[in-house]
């Protein structure tokens, strides 16, 4: 089941609560101001808000109002990190786990129209071998510095985890609190719980609607763009029927939407869709029909100011400057994003690898056997979130596992999750899950997926600074993949660079270096027919926790973290405006 976007219509209505709330961290008494929705982490130059592991409160009030009565309210979290628990006046309402995904608390019973009451949500930004992503619990820093057996280092780790320090398992801050925005909303009493639509390219379009109540009338219209009514149907269940369907494509100018107008008794949802579809087949990813390249940067949720904040004109932007790169598509590395950016890639014709926050999955043996349940519930409500957008063309289980070290045990721990997205899917995807540079010809998982995507530093992590060395060993690599006959996208590859150091040799860490790394990835990329995509690591420079090998963060960016373009983004343009205008 999903929980739906929530709509201001002839029935529906929603109130923001974002703005100045109430803020402190457990253990302070004074209470501060703080902007909602934003990570909270940059907000202050207090270092504990940047280094705080625990509990955080935000507080507000707020009223129902009076014309509202007879309605149904709830609060509607777009995503609160990493895990909540709601208060009205005091009292425990509701609570959540998990940072990246909507949930909504009912409100009806615990307050009268017209009634003001005092929120207070509790964000809790820990991180373990419970949590997705992944916290290692004091044990090993991401790049790790702590040289394992010395007495002294081996006592100062153990001096951290006694108190508890965060430790994430993974490269991107671990930005926290209220970072999407919180609705106050009402429907009518009976209203529509959820809208499944399974379109195909013939102009059938099969849908379910679920209602709170078993009673009463379903009425299904299908809108074209311009509003005029494209096909109509009724019932729980049906196919809408759309004579000379236009159809949804992955290019600029040509992304055709649909919208499905539902009514139910008082209660009416517009649910936007586009007519398109999905396919593997042999080493081919078909969109309509047509083979499909991805090529475009992975991004982060990430700014200044805002930390992970849903910023509408950043993500605005953001789109812009893919259509400036000539880019046609992104990974959600390295967890669901806002709802807002799916709308805009709709809207935009940028295709989306969505991804669930399992990442960080390789820290030690431990790795998340455990956490097999909670992981199937996270990707349900991720593809129960996000079913219904044309944008989303796969789905992504995660980043990055260790699946060498008990390729068997891998193997059982990723599979059900590979089913179960098919099974939980009502378009049926395909599915992949996102490999680390390893032992390729070892794990069983990377290969069994749809499509394979694989994550390479060579020439970077690996053969540093060689790009002979590695232009050689990714070949062999290449050749070894050829023969399992899948197609396969380079998810990630990526060179540190500081914009605005240059060197006449094309060393580490200059502009020049960073085209001259991509030269020579691309060089390798275009002999293959079974590769069928690129995307460079990362969008923009983005913030990472402290490390010998960060210099204020992550510096992969084609773009710095304020979005000026270095070298390999003009190199970028001319790659993909080229191989655009060939298609
Ligand atoms: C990776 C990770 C990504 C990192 C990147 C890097 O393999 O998937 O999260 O940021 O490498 O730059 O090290």
């Amino acid at each position: 089941m999903g929980v739906l976007y929530p709509q201001n219509n002839a029935a529906r209505m929603t109130v923001d609560l974002g703005g100045i709330w109430d803020f402190r961290l457990q253990g302070d008494s004074g209470w501060q101001p703080i902007a909602v929705p934003a990570s909270y982490n940059d907000q202050s130059p207090d270092p504990r808000f940047r280094n705080f592991a625990g509990v955080s409160e935000y507080r507000r009030r707020f009223t129902i109002p009076s014309a509202w009565k007879g309605l149904r309210w709830f609060l509607r979290f777009d995503a609160v990190a990493h895990s909540a628990v709601i208060l009205l006046n005091g009292r425990e309402i509701a609570a959540h786990r998990g940072g990246f995904l909507p949930f909504e608390v009912e409100l009806n019973g615990l307050m009268e129209a017209g009634e003001t009451a005092e929120l207070t949500v509790r964000a809790d930004n820990r991180i373990s071998h419970d949590t997705l992503p992944i916290g290692t619990e004091g044990d090993t820093a991401f790049f790790g510095s702590d040289n394992p057996g010395i007495p002294s280092v081996e006592a100062g780790k153990k001096w951290q985890q006694e108190r508890g320090i965060n430790r994430p398992a993974f490269d991107f801050f671990n930005y926290t609190g209220i970072q999407r925005p919180v609705r106050l909303a009402a429907t009518p009493k009976a209203y529509i719980r959820d809208v499944t639509l399974i379109p195909s390219v013939s102009g059938e379009v099969r849908y379910e609607v679920e209602t709170s109540d078993a009673e009463g009338e379903v009425l299904v219209e299908a809108l074209d763009a311009d509003g005029n009514a494209a096909a109509r149907a009724s019932g729980r269940k049906g196919v809408l029927t759309i004579p000379q369907p236009k159809l949804w494509e992955p290019r600029p100018g040509t992304p055709y939407l649909y919208t499905a107008r539902i009514s139910f008794g008082e209660d009416r949802y517009e649910q936007p869709f586009g007519i398109r579809e999905v396919r593997v087949e042999g080493t081919r990813f078909l969109i309509n029909g047509r083979p499909f390249r991805f090529h475009g940067p992975c991004k982060h949720e990430d700014s200044p100011f805002h930390g992970r904040g849903m910023d509408p004109c950043l993500n605005v932007t953001d789109v812009n400057l893919y259509r400036w790169l000539n880019a046609n598509c992104f990974r959600t590395s390295h967890y669901p994003y806002a709802e807002e950016m799916y709308q805009l890639c709709d809207r935009e014709g940028i295709v989306i690898v969505d991804e669930t926050p399992a990442v960080g999955m390789w820290a030690d043996e431990r790795y998340g056997w455990n956490l097999a349940d909670y992981h199937g519930q996270v990707l349900r409500d991720m593809i129960g979130r996000d079913k219904n957008h044309p944008c989303v063309v796969m789905w992504s289980l995660g980043n990055e596992p260790d699946t060498e070290k008990y390729p068997e045990k891998a193997y059982d721990y990723w599979r059900p999750l590979y089913e179960a997205a098919h099974r939980l899917d009502p378009q049926n995807r395909p599915v992949t899950v996102v490999g680390c540079q390893n032992r390729y010809d070892v794990d069983q998982v990377i290969r069994s997926m749809d499509v394979v995507l694989i994550n390479r530093y060579y020439g970077w992590y690996n053969l540093s600074g060689d790009l002979e060395a590695a232009r050689y060993a990714f070949r062999m690599e290449l050749d070894w993949w050829e023969k399992q006959q899948k197609p396969l996208i380079l998810s990630e590859y990526g060179a540190d660079t500081v914009a605005g150091l240059h060197g006449a040799v094309a060393e580490m860490f200059t502009e020049e270096f960073q085209v001259a790394y991509y030269e020579a990835m691309s060089e390798c990329l275009d002999e293959r027919d079974f590769v069928i995509g690129e995307m460079p690591w990362n969008f923009a420079d983005f913030s990472t926790c402290q490390g010998p090998m960060r210099v204020g963060g992550n510096r992969k960016g084609l773009f710095t973290r304020d979005r000026r373009p270095k070298m390999a983004a003009h190199y970028f343009r001319r790659r993909w405006g080229e191989m655009e205008a060939r298609e």
